[in-house]
């Protein structure tokens, strides 16, 4: 009787690409149950979907991990080929998108199991019902279809993130990912949940509200020992809210300072708990090799923030505190969505000139932007009707939501096109740093650099018109786009929405 399961990791549209954490995580159970595991990462494998094909072959059953957007893409692609060879080979998906949205999901034809919520536990029972050939009704926190009909089990109580056994790293092609980004790096995940409850968020319906977290001393040992191990130079913390306890970040940054822990690492975190960390505690914090604050401020407008559920949010705080993380050395970066709902154009300018003036007063500050996209089981979804957001019906109906082209009701059109062109400048005007490595020659950061003046110009006037910037950087990024390896996941960039308009 075959041993093996094969995972698959459809391409998340970007070159920032290392291990999926979701997939080292229900692994785990499984290879301590003696079975081997088969990971195939669309994004560093070319040749993905003839790899699939052979890895199943003997195999007991396959496994996606998604979340809503482009990833369903290559998840329908590669199930529907499965299925082409033996319609009864078993397909589980699991993550964010069949956890939100599992009847939705189960209901394709070419899936049979949908996984809700944490997989570590439940997927091996399911492997283990397959392969017993017994009911799968006594496995919590399914879907499955019994003769055409779809069948639920109750829900899975959530496990503390102590309780749950440490990612398998060790099937991580790390070579290969730094191939493709041109850095040595990985996500690591300290604590679950956020006690917030943001309108355009899913967290609360996977993970619930009740912050639980590693202890620090858990922390500074997996941490230094996954970077020594295999040679990373970057942790990307993926909490939610890293700062839930701030004195458990006191105690890590302590912890590695004392380890000689020699990594960058960075975190996300509510501007509310950034704003209590002292310069004291920021400089200890850099030593330990902190790099960088990523967190949402996402509008500038009282008005958007309280239609957001967003009201902890403080602008006096998140100026002061900038002003701290760049003194102690760290970058911090934020999250901007436009056109959420309620956001109008006074909103939106109130929004581009606080970016501006948080990155003229605090070079070395970042934005990044995005176009609000209603996500299945966020809370905003509760009005998607008042607001006009068509929901899709199907699974593959909702392939195209992406916050890089998502298109909305009251956001079409010209006012969608404008909005994509001042995104594009806010990006000329001034610098980000993303993960992967800077492939850019002098010549062209000196190019770029020059027509970032005209942008901040543009951007200051809110003037759109004739965007030469915008098509001068667009070739410079094209000289860019050469030197990156063959493998790039951008193949999954925008449908040609832009061009329509
Ligand atoms: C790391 C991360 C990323 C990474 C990698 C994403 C990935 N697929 O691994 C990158 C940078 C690529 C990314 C991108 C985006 N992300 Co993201 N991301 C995260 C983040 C911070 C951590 C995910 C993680 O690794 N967690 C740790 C692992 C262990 O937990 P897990 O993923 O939940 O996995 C568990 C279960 O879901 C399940 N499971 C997972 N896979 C599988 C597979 C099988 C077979 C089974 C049985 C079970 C199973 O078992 C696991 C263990 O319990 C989450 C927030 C969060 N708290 O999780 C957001 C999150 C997943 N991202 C989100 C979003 C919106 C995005 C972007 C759209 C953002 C953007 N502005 O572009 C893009 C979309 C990418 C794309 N093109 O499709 C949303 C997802 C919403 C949704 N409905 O799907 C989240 C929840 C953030 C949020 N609060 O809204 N993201
Ligand atoms: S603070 Fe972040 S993780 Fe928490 S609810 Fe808001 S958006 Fe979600």
């Amino acid at each position: 009787m075959s041993r093996k399961i094969v995972f698959f990791f459809p391409s998340f549209a970007s070159i920032e690409a290392t291990a999926p954490l979701g997939i080292l995580a229900v692994a785990t159970p499984l290879l301590r149950a003696g079975y081997e595991i088969c990971l195939i990462d669309s994004t560093i494998t070319p040749n993905f979907k003839q790899r699939v094909l052979e890895e199943v072959q003997d195999s007991v059953c396959l496994g996606i991990s998604l979340v809503t957007g482009p990833m369903i893409r290559e998840t329908v692609e590669i199930a529907r080929s499965v299925k082409e060879w033996d319609p009864d080979f078993p397909i589980i998906l699991g993550g964010w998108h069949p956890s939100l949205l599992p009847r939705q999901t189960l209901e394709a034809p070419y899936i049979d199991i949908v996984v809700r919520g944490q997989g570590e536990d439940a997927m091996l029972e399911v492997v283990q019902h397959l392969q017993s050939r017994s009911a799968l009704d006594l496995v919590a926190g399914i879907g499955f279809k019994r003769d055409g009909k779809l069948v639920f089990t109750p829900e899975r109580p959530l496990r503390n993130i102590v309780d749950l056994p440490p990612k398998a790293y060790h099937l991580a092609d790390f070579d290969a990912y730094e191939r493709v980004c041109g850095r040595r790096w990985a996500m690591y995940i300290s604590s679950l949940a956020c006690p917030f409850n943001c309108a355009y968020c899913t967290n609360a319906g996977v993970y619930g509200r009740k912050w639980n977290a590693l202890p620090p001393e858990q922390f500074v040992e997996e941490t230094v020992d996954l970077t020594r191990g295999y040679g990373l130079e970057l942790l990307w913390v993926v909490d939610d809210n890293f700062l839930g306890d701030l004195d458990r970040a006191r105690e890590i940054a302590a912890g590695l300072v004392r380890a000689g822990a020699s990594f960058k690492w960075s975190i996300q975190a509510t501007t509310n708990l950034v704003a209590r960390l002292s310069l004291d505690d920021l400089k200890l914090l850099k030593r330990s090799g902190l790099q960088q604050i990523c967190q949402g401020a996402e509008s500038a407008s009282a008005k958007v923030l309280e239609a957001m559920n967003k009201d902890f949010q403080d602008f006096d705080s998140i100026y002061e505190s900038a002003a701290r993380c760049i003194a102690a050395g760290i970058r911090p970066s934020y999250n901007i969505i436009f056109a959420f709902p309620g956001e109008g154009s006074a909103e939106r300018r109130e929004t581009v000139r606080f970016v501006m003036d948080m990155c003229r007063r605090f070079p070395g500050a970042e934005f990044w932007t995005n176009i609000f996209t209603p996500y299945p089981g966020a809370p905003v979804m509760e009005k998607a009707a008042e607001y006009g957001i068509e929901v899709p019906t199907s699974f593959e109906g909702w392939a195209d939501f992406f916050p890089r082209y998502t298109r909305l009701p009251w956001l079409n059109g010209r006012d969608h096109h404008r909005l994509q062109v001042m995104r594009d400048y806010l990006r000329i005007a001034f610098d980000r740093v993303p993960i992967a490595a800077d492939r850019r020659g002098t010549a062209t950061r000196i190019a770029q650099k020059c027509i970032s003046l005209p942008a901040r110009w543009r951007l200051r006037r809110d003037r759109y018109a004739f965007p030469v910037e915008v098509w001068l950087n667009n070739k410079l990024k094209q000289r860019t786009a050469a030197l990156r390896p063959a493998v790039d996941a951008k193949r999954l960039e925008a449908p040609a929405v832009e061009a329509a308009c």
